[in-house]
């Protein structure tokens, strides 16, 4: 064991206090703020400024990881090429999805969000994020070590991109085929990467809709409980 060293956190500055008041306002603030993301299928062809994005992904690039190996790799996508290419192996796969692979049951909890096998928006949205969840790799650029807790620590990152995205004006869907292989071709990926979603993002086409199931958020008192 080395010892190493630490950082005071009231030197970093990084930390604010807030009264009561504030606490409880701030709080409420924010949740106004989220509670108006929506997952849209319908986006726009307008393009978006690669720095919005960018600075999104540092935003993810800043959540907590096992041993802070930060196991994630976002491989940002707006070349049309290579939009299609994904579209074309994203298309093949949910065709298989939606002709049988699917149970019945699966199915039918889809119904209500209207999805089928068709992908436009893959080639529509000015960017696709394409996550990567990386079962090695260490702090160090270059490294080759085990990571930990991969799935938990992507999915935190995942949750922080979504949020910066919205926070900056950018609408999202999360998206995953199955299987998602096809990602680490187009995209030069070595095999301990393993394909996590992709995050199609760009601005909601004028004519955008949301399904009303979508709109139904389990209350406080279903999701919580106090002790
Ligand atoms: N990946 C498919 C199916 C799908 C599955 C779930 I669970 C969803 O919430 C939505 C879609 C598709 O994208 O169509």
């Amino acid at each position: 064991m080395t010892t190493q060293e630490h950082i005071l956190l009231s030197d970093l500055g990084d930390w604010a206090e807030y009264t009561e008041t504030d606490m409880r306002k701030r709080a409420e603030q924010f949740y106004e703020m989220i509670r108006k993301r929506h997952t849209i299928r319908h986006f726009s062809t307008d393009p978006v400024p690669k720095e919005a994005i960018e600075a999104c992904i540092k935003a993810a690039g800043t959540a907590p990881s096992g041993a802070n190996h930060q196991p994630w790799h976002f491989a940002l996508v707006g070349d049309p090429e290579i939009k299609k290419q994904v579209r074309d192996a994203a298309e093949e796969e949910e065709r298989a999805f939606y002709a049988g692979k699917a149970s019945d049951e699966w199915l039918k909890a889809l119904e209500p969000i209207g999805t089928n096998e068709n992908k436009p928006h893959l080639e529509d949205a000015p960017w696709l994020i394409c996550i990567f969840a990386q079962r090695r790799g260490g702090v160090e650029a270059g490294e080759d070590r085990k990571n930990y807790y991969v799935n938990e620590s992507v999915g935190i990152a995942t949750g922080l991109l979504i949020t910066a995205l919205h926070q900056a004006g950018l609408a999202t869907l999360t998206h995953t085929p199955n299987p998602m292989n096809f990602l680490n071709q187009i995209l030069n990926r070595p095999s301990t990467d393993k394909p996590y979603l992709i995050l199609v993002v760009g601005k909601p086409d004028a004519h955008a809709t949301i399904p009303e199931h979508a709109l139904k958020k389990k209350p406080l008192k279903d999701i919580m409980s106090v002790f």
